[in-house]
């Protein structure tokens, strides 16, 4: 095993022979969507994405090496984790594994700040955690973008997790062996102008979705005759979304992100059988949406595999926005982000 450090994400130093590292990452909300897979088992994109990191619901995760336990152990807020969740946490850990060369089963601890059960992103920000923390504790040495390739892995939204601010997964090349096709899909940051954006999420409804993610992209990318072009017109949007974030344009960064969410969905209706995630309360707040626009505040929508709304503001206008989301959802839960920090680890101790 190696023992040079190198750097993560955010510039800590990562002792390459711990044994014990504790990791935090926040949720990112994607602006260009990843809707569909070309490969399951690499979880490999069919589309470029491309998000913001948030500034709230940070997770933190805690890897222990466990010499001496026969299985992993993995809580999340203190609740051991059972059935398909513990077994991606035990598959995620086994690659880890494989890449160091250790067969050290791992006390993994999670704690997540996200509202239980408000239906964000919490595997984006969970699996870029654990793959920081992981990496550390076995001695891995990964930089940024290893990291992300990593993260992908456990989760594919995980790997712009990795990253603050604006980051941009690339699908990479659909030709080659299955290491350049790993190698090639990995995510890292996106220069953007002068842009003081807020994302307000109306939380709509807080229960379980009903298809998961994973099920629903399946489903749409082999049943819908709308995802082929829903996917090319997707590279037009990335196109044209890292044009207006160059430019801190957020009038075009937000009807961008619009069309290519309201693209997304339109994908799942025409699905066989068909997906929908969007509730009539998800409409009720488009409708506030866009009376905002027409009273001149610059506010778009973008919604994921749930009913609940991220609206796309300037932080100056991001308390009115607000105020007329909670109007329009006054059962719901309205609550304001920033762009916030990539993945870092928190400490790490020698074996
Ligand atoms: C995204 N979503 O770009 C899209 C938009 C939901 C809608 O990434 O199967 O949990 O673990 O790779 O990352 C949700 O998908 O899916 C997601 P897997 P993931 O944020």
């Amino acid at each position: 095993m190696r023992a040079e450090h190198r750097n993560t994400p955010t510039g800590l130093r990562e002792p390459a022979t711990a044994g014990t590292a504790t990791a935090v990452a926040h949720p990112n909300i994607a602006l260009i969507k990843y809707w569909g897979k070309r490969d399951e088992r690499l979880v490999l994109p069919r589309t470029d994405s491309l998000s913001m990191t948030l500034d709230i619901f940070p997770t933190t995760t805690r890897v222990r090496l466990a010499p001496d336990r026969e299985h992993d152990a993995v809580t999340l807020d203190g609740v051991p984790l059972r059935g398909e969740a513990r077994r991606r946490v035990t598959a995620f850990l086994d690659l880890v594994r494989q890449r160091a060369g250790l067969a050290r089963r791992a006390v993994v601890d999670t704690e997540n700040t996200v509202p239980t059960g408000a239906g964000l992103a919490s595997s984006a920000s969970g699996f870029a955690a654990l793959a920081v923390a992981a990496a550390a504790a076995y001695g891995l040495g990964l930089d940024a973008a290893a990291l992300s390739r990593l993260a992908r892995r456990g989760s594919g939204s995980a790997s712009r997790s990795v990253f603050g601010g604006f980051a941009l997964w690339h699908a990479g090349p659909d030709t080659g062996t299955d290491e350049e096709a790993d190698l090639g899909s990995y995510a890292e940051p996106v220069p953007v102008g002068e842009l003081d954006p807020a994302l307000v999420i109306a939380v709509v409804h807080a229960g379980p979705k009903a298809v998961s993610s994973r099920e629903a992209m399946r489903r749409t990318v082999d049943t819908s005759p709308l995802y082929e072009p829903w996917a090319v017109s997707s590279k037009d949007d990335l196109a044209d979304m890292r044009v207006a974030l160059h430019r801190g344009d957020l009038d075009a960064v937000g009807e961008i992100a619009e069309r290519n969410a309201l693209g997304m969905h339109a994908t799942m209706l025409a699905a066989r059988p068909a997906v929908r995630y969007l509730a009539p309360a998800t409409l009720t707040v488009l409708d506030s949406v866009l009376q905002l626009r027409r009273d001149g505040v610059a506010a778009y929508a973008t919604m994921d595999a749930g009913p609940n709304v991220k609206v796309l503001c300037r932080r100056g206008d991001a308390d009115r926005v607000a105020g007329a989301l909670r109007g329009a959802v006054p059962d719901g839960q309205v609550l304001v982000a920033g762009p916030g920090p990539g993945a870092r680890l928190l400490c790490g101790e020698r074996r």
